[in-house]
């Protein structure tokens, strides 16, 4: 197991290593995120979306800087403000509406509507409604990778797992049994706490010990850790990178807390009276995308026009995705008793030749 160890701010800008092209990508990705839950909250409020339908505005630079420090093939899971995380990993955003539209050609087939993106092509594991349910399913996640690689076909992928959570998920038993065995198995795995400071209506210096310092939950585990300042997509970036490329040489896991906002409430449903409009105003004001245009501005030769094509290319992109989920039909009736247990079982039938249990009578 590794000894504890908060990690100091990276210094390097690894960022600017890269090609301007990704840093552009990185933009048009957190504006697509930022527009897909604009046109969310619309068809929300127009009833074409039903049940809980959580929304990630002001932290799109969290899901984008950190997984563009990881290799495409990297497992992501994260909990139910899922929609941000999907369209970084590179989800269609139609198939993003569609299953929140509850329709069939939703990446659940419209069965797990808005708490549940899933997208095994890109290696997005959910997803996931129960607070801190998805830590331990991370820990099988960051095993299986390493079994595959160690036993099964004795290669090194060398794959990291990143588990997003929230918060309040640090006060859940689940989290707690998970960063345990991941020291003991020394998987690599990185626990990333979005800290947007609020579970629910409850701040977190309310529902938590060491609020102002979260890494300590880390060294109860012997585990590395690192606090990040997630309204900066370069930042996020500079800083995850160095944590990735070490817990993948290192097959050890780690925990980051990243400091962020979400503009919204915590559902649709939520009318935000726990904190004042001018606390709101001063995380507004840092806003990550703003930041970032006017970083390649600046700084890479990327012009009020090129910003104004790229916004206007991305509500193009959200409208014809909106169009397309609304064309989607909705899940026939027989859709109910699949995908039910996993395929091994047969389609279920309601007979015992397809129960697990075999024929009761015999
Ligand atoms: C085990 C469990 N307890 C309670 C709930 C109800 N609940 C849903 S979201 C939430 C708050 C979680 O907040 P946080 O982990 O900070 O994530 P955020 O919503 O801020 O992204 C709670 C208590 C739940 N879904 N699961």
């Amino acid at each position: 197991m590794t000894t504890m160890t908060t990690r100091p701010a990276a210094l390097e800008n690894l960022a600017t290593k890269l090609p301007d092209e990704t840093l552009r990508k990185w933009l048009r990705d957190m504006l697509l995120i930022r527009e897909l839950e604009v046109r969310t909250m619309q068809a929300y409020q127009n009833k074409l979306i039903g049940g809980f339908c959580h929304i990630y505005i002001g932290q799109e630079a969290v899901a984008v800087g950190t997984i563009a420090a990881v290799k495409p093939t990297d497992p992501i899971i994260t909990a139910y403000r899922d929609h941000g995380h999907a369209l970084a990993r590179g989800m269609d955003p139609k198939h993003c509406m569609a299953e929140m539209f509850g329709r069939i050609d939703g990446c659940a087939k419209g069965k797990g509507g808005s708490m549940h993106m899933f997208d095994k092509a890109h290696h997005m594991y959910g997803g996931h409604g129960i607070v801190g349910a998805q830590c331990p399913i991370a820990l099988g996640l960051a095993f299986s990778v390493k079994y595959h690689d160690e036993v099964i076909e004795e290669k090194t992928s060398n794959g990291v797992t990143l588990c997003y959570l929230g918060d309040g998920a640090l006060n859940q038993g689940s989290f707690h049994e998970a960063m345990n065995l991941a020291g003991v198995f020394n998987l690599p795995v990185i626990y990333i706490c979005e800290n947007n400071g609020y579970a629910m209506g409850t701040s977190i210096a309310r529902g938590t010990t060491m609020a102002h310092q979260l890494t300590a939950k880390a060294d109860a585990y012997g585990m590395a850790s690192a606090s990040i300042d997630g309204m900066d997509v370069v930042n996020v970036y500079n800083q995850m990178k160095p944590i990735v490329d070490d817990c993948r040489k290192n097959s050890c896991p780690a925990f980051v807390e990243i400091r962020t906002y979400r503009y919204k409430g915590h559902s649709m449903s939520d009318p935000r009276k726990y904190r004042t409009k001018e606390e709101e105003q001063q995380y507004e004001e840092q806003d990550p995308i703003e930041k970032h245009a006017a970083f390649l501005i600046k700084e890479k030769g990327f012009s009020e026009a090129d910003h104004d094509a790229m916004v206007k290319d991305v509500r193009k992109q959200v409208r014809a995705a909106i169009k397309w989920a609304e064309a989607s039909p909705i899940p026939d009736i027989s859709e109910l008793y699949t995908d039910v247990y996993a395929d091994k079982w047969g389609p279920y039938t309601g007979t015992s030749e397809s129960s697990m249990l075999g024929d009761p009578e015999k």
